[in-house]
């Protein structure tokens, strides 16, 4: 899978190449992230890329030309772009699953008061957002986005790993866990899970999981009950 983003702030990706998880993905060459410069998109001799907001208003705008030329150099046959806004649809894991399955996702990173509407309603295939909070731009919804899509590309998490436990994976919250020692302050692991009895611990998760999301979030709850 490629990730090309269109950004103000290329450099903040690099961080991407250094850790974990999605660092020793890009070495194995499992997924591959290009963060290019809008700035060099813009044809302005100052390499302006925002502009006032028609009708008044405060703040500027990302003007469409540079976001429209970018688009076009790095859009291919297969290509899906992404435009993360507060605006977009909230993401879930659902959303995570299927854009993974994709070859190639521009992802369009905006700036000041967000970018010319025309470019969202003629050059945009999705509006994500993360969350219903504002950040100061789209870099970070990007790299969370390239984070949560990258853990399903086969063989981007190891065994040990497995998405499959995870939370949110059918619906429901993972169930508690529990390391060593057995007992801690005067607190001790479920003896279930101490056993060894593998039909019981299975039993006990399933529980768990149910329990963890009724508590915790209960409109995945509902959602789950009802079968959706
Ligand atoms: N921003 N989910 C404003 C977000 C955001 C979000 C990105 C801030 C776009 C113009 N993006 N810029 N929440 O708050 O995706």
């Amino acid at each position: 899978m490629r990730f090309d983003i269109i950004t103000v702030f290329p450099s903040f990706f690099e961080c991407l190449n250094e850790y974990g998880v999605i660092g020793k993905a890009i070495k194995d060459s499992k997924i591959e992230i290009n963060a290019v410069n809008l700035r060099d998109y813009s044809n302005n001799k100052h390499k302006k890329v925002d502009d006032e907001i028609y009708g008044g208003g405060p703040g500027m705008l990302m003007t469409p030309e540079p976001i429209y030329n970018a688009i076009q150099d790095l859009k291919m046959d297969n290509s899906k772009v992404v435009f993360l806004s507060p605006q977009g649809k909230l993401l879930n894991q659902q959303m995570v699953e299927e854009f993974s399955e994709s070859d190639h996702l521009i992802l369009l990173c905006g700036h000041y008061e967000g970018v010319d509407q025309r470019i969202i309603d003629n050059f945009i295939d999705y509006e994500v957002s993360i969350g219903d909070y504002v950040l100061t731009g789209g870099e970070i919804p990007a790299m969370a986005f390239i984070d949560a899509v990258s853990r399903f590309i086969p063989d981007v998490l190891g065994n040990e790993e497995s998405a499959i436990s995870d939370s949110l994976y059918d619906g429901l919250l993972k169930y508690s866990v529990y390391t060593r020692p057995s007992e801690f302050m005067g607190h001790k692991v479920p003896e279930v899970l101490l056993s060894g009895n593998h039909k019981l611990i299975e039993e006990w998760r399933r529980e768990s999981s149910l329990k963890n999301t009724e508590n915790k979030r209960p409109d995945l709850y509902k959602k789950y009950s009802k079968g959706e």
